[in-house]
């Protein structure tokens, strides 16, 4: 029932839900235990830089009941240990987020992992000072990006790319127009919101780097992430991953009605129950289903026409 695909049946996935890159993602452990999860359908790891990096200063994350903020800073392994990693089971796919952050790492991040990698390019981690996190609002910029990554890929290889939040629908028109020239397998939108703030306890910012600026992402974003998802999907265009304020099984199936393929889910995943919560969506998500008599996902996407 929540089995779903993404590039026309490139990418199956047994379960329509799987983790938002940089959460419960970073390390071996982490993986496994995505790997193991009854709940999800695809193993996303870290966005991976060339060498490990140890991240921004704690505390760099920080959420409350409406979502969260982090700046975490780019916290990985380093690419060979992504490119490394094997599933135990070897039923899921396994997408490697890649955020270089220049456009000349990523090139060589993607040539030296095996041809039959699935990437996820995150042009959009608003917590790396210059670089990925307005790439793709430039669009000469997200052009000269997708030229030279995917000249480094081969013809077949399959990739997503890691929108940031856009707002106006020239933004969305222009990042249609070099979405179509370039044809990933599929888009996951969106990032946290850039350069947000929240006030912790003690009266002060609630993360330390920055200046507490970081990345919002939970509850309060969701209505940004429908919005996203909706007007990529009316310009039409490759599979659309749907990440941002999901945290129950409702979200979810909203999602899914605006055009999203699949889910992903970051901030809810944090949470003390922690992968828990793909359970619990996943039941939620089916009686939904069943509520409005959806037989397969796509089934919800119809009930909006
Ligand atoms: O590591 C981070 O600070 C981070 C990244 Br790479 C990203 O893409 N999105 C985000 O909210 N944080």
């Amino acid at each position: 029932m929540l089995t779903t695909s993404l590039g026309d049946g490139k990418i199956p996935l047994d379960v329509c839900l799987y983790n938002a890159s940089g959460v419960h993602c970073t390390t071996q452990e982490e993986l496994d235990q995505l790997d193991q999860c009854k709940y999800t359908g695809a193993v996303l790891t870290k966005s991976c830089t060339i060498e490990p990096r140890l991240g921004n200063d704690h505390p760099r994350y920080y959420d409350d009941v409406f979502g969260s903020i982090n700046s975490n800073g780019l916290c990985n392994e380093g690419y060979q240990f992504y490119s490394s990693w094997k599933s135990k089971q070897q039923k899921k796919p396994y997408i490697i987020s890649v955020a270089g952050p220049t456009v000349e790492d990523t090139c060589t991040i993607i040539s030296e992992c095996s041809n039959n990698a699935i990437f996820e390019l995150n042009m959009s981690c608003p917590n790396i000072g210059k670089g990925s996190g307005n790439l793709a609002y430039d669009k000469e910029a997200f052009q000269e990006y997708l030229r030279k990554v995917t000249e480094s890929m081969g013809n077949e290889s399959l990739y997503g790319i890691k929108l940031p939040p856009f707002w106006f629908p020239e933004q969305f028109d222009q990042a249609t127009e070099v979405i179509n020239e370039f044809r990933p397998t599929f888009v996951t939108t969106c990032n946290s919101i850039p350069n947000g703030l929240l006030i912790g306890d003690h009266n002060k910012v609630a993360i330390q780097p920055h200046d507490g600026f970081g990345g919002i992402g939970g509850r309060y974003i969701k209505p940004v992430t429908l919005a996203n998802v909706a007007q990529f999907k009316k310009r039409g265009l490759c599979s659309i991953v749907g990440c941002g304020g999901v945290s129950n099984g409702r979200d979810a199936f909203e999602l899914l009605l605006v055009g999203a393929d699949a889910v992903q889910i970051g901030t809810a995943a944090m949470s003390p129950t922690g992968l828990g919560v793909f359970k619990l969506v996943a039941s939620q998500l089916r009686r939904q289903m069943k509520a409005f008599k959806c037989e397969k996902i796509s089934d919800i996407y119809q009930l909006n026409k």
